[in-house]
């Protein structure tokens, strides 16, 4: 029984968390680092399936990226076995030779786990560990893990974790009992049994610990959220456009932040270095500012778990004026990747926003880059802070159009406002008698609706 344990890392990061004594306790749980369930230097073998419904991207090049994340997470890639297949196997995903074929490879190459691209569901993930005798992890579960080990503040803490548990809740089965009493080193359920209401087993006892556990997280969550709602509607205030970096993970988001505002954030070649937002002022030519935010890449097959548990870091997204939506151009799945970003834009409600695609890394090309037809386009190189120029005037531009005129007048002691329209648009009069200010200016549409809330009259 003992193997049983590192086989089902996600559980035993709750078995422990459930042992520790300290379920409830949450904040100091926050502290902990996730578990991750990818132990270092572990050799995995990918299996990939080809169904023949493929949308985008090809089982190779989706198997080539698993074996990026497999890395990032922090295995080995001991190899890979990908499968055509008609329909899959409910019981085991892949066929039954295959099945074989995956634990013969695994044996040859001293692999202890498989990964598999695409999303398992419960119970053949559990037929696939029994009949390969490896730990099986997959896709979701692999950017899972990553989200865990990057997490940093409490907010992505709490967001991971929320998906993590997400994902372990349809997992929780009578298998995992003997786990959870395993994982207990030998004290066994201990001062658990206190705690077990009439009639019920271990199984359902866990099964409420779990939904209890994200209720407390959810509700943690949306608390910090508040205060950060709080915090945007204040920037709001101050009404600058914000613009939204978007993208596929690795495409150059951050290098391209950094570029433009100094931010200093964290650039890697690595996925998901980015989890949570960084928001900077950012001037554009003509004297206009408007706000740059920083947000989490996305992936082919982003678990959707995920996308439901940052759902507030995404919201820099929805609400954003414009975004960027910046692209690897060297990659030879450029479009495909493209295409995905525009899926997932589509999917958080932020498909039909005002877009210009940042066509990135023109330093790694040798020709001009294909442009995707219906946006604004822009060729640059982040790194070399090459075409930053030309991505400025088209940002400007962008919000030239929307700014309108409006003919307010003010209390002449409101000299912010006043700085506020010039800051943000141009005056194009002013006059002042008794105490009164009537002002014409061309300005963005936040800042003209905030002019004509305050206005003594509008005309
Ligand atoms: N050659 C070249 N490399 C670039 C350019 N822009 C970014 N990179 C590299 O691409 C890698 C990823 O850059 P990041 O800025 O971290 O990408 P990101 O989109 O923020 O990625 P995540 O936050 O992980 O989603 C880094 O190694 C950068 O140095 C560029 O214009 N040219
Ligand atoms: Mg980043």
């Amino acid at each position: 029984m003992s193997n049983l344990l590192p086989r089902f890392p996600l559980s035993l990061k709750l078995a422990v968390l459930l042992e520790s004594g300290r379920f409830g306790k949450e904040d100091c749980l926050l502290g902990l680092t996730p578990t991750p369930s990818i132990e270092n230097a572990e050799r995995a073998i990918l299996v990939g399936v080809e169904t023949g419904a493929a949308n985008g991207i090809a089982t190779e090049d989706s198997l080539a990226e698993l074996g990026d994340l497999a890395e990032s997470a922090g295995a080995e890639v001991a190899g890979q076995i990908q499968q055509k297949l008609k329909s899959v196997d409910p019981r085991t995903f892949i066929g039954r030779g295959k099945t074989v074929e995956v634990r013969d490879l695994a044996n040859q190459r001293g692999a202890t786990l498989a990964i598999f691209d695409d999303a398992l569901s419960p119970a053949q993930a559990r037929n696939l560990e029994n009949e390969l005798k490896l730990r099986v992890v997959d896709r979701s579960q692999l950017i899972l893990d990553i989200f865990a080990q990057r997490a940093r503040t409490l907010e992505g803490k709490l967001q991971v974790e929320i998906a993590q548990l997400s994902y372990l809740q349809p997992r929780l089965t009578r298998q995992w009992v003997h786990l959870s009493r395993q994982a207990g080193g030998g004290g066994a359920s201990g001062g658990r049994i206190g705690t077990r209401g009439p009639g019920e087993t271990q199984l359902e006892v866990d099964r409420r610990r779990l939904r209890e556990r994200l209720t407390r997280l959810r509700t943690r969550l949306r608390e910090v959220e508040r205060t950060r709602s709080i915090q945007r509607r204040r920037r709001l205030e101050v009404p600058y456009p914000t613009v939204a970096l978007v993208g596929y993970t690795n495409s150059g988001k951050s290098t391209l932040m950094n570029a433009l505002t100094e931010a200093g954030v964290e650039a890697a070649d690595r996925q998901f270095s980015t989890l949570d937002p960084t928001i900077r002022r950012l001037r554009l030519p003509g004297r206009h500012h408007v706000m740059l935010a920083d947000t989490v890449g996305f992936i082919h097959r982003l678990p959707h778990m995920l996308v439901e548990a940052f759902k507030a870091t995404l919201e820099e997204v929805r609400t954003a004026d414009l975004l960027l939506h910046v692209a690897d151009a060297s990659s030879p799945l450029a479009s495909e990747r493209i295409e995905v970003v525009d899926r997932v834009l589509e999917e958080i409600g932020a498909g039909t926003k005002p877009r210009i695609v940042v066509l990135n890394k023109a330093d790694l090309l040798e020709n001009q880059p294909r442009s995707p037809h219906g946006f604004d386009t822009v060729t640059i190189s982040a790194l070399r802070r090459e075409g930053l120029e030309d991505l400025l005037g088209m940002i400007a531009r962008n919000f030239g159009d929307l700014r309108e005129e409006v003919a307010v007048t003010l209390p002449a002691w409101r000299g912010d406002l006043i700085a506020m329209a010039r800051r943000d648009g141009e005056i194009l009069s002013e006059e002042y008698s008794d105490g009164i200010v009537a002002m014409r200016a061309r300005v963005s549409a936040p800042v003209a609706g905030r002019l004509r809330k305050v206005a003594l009259t509008v005309t």
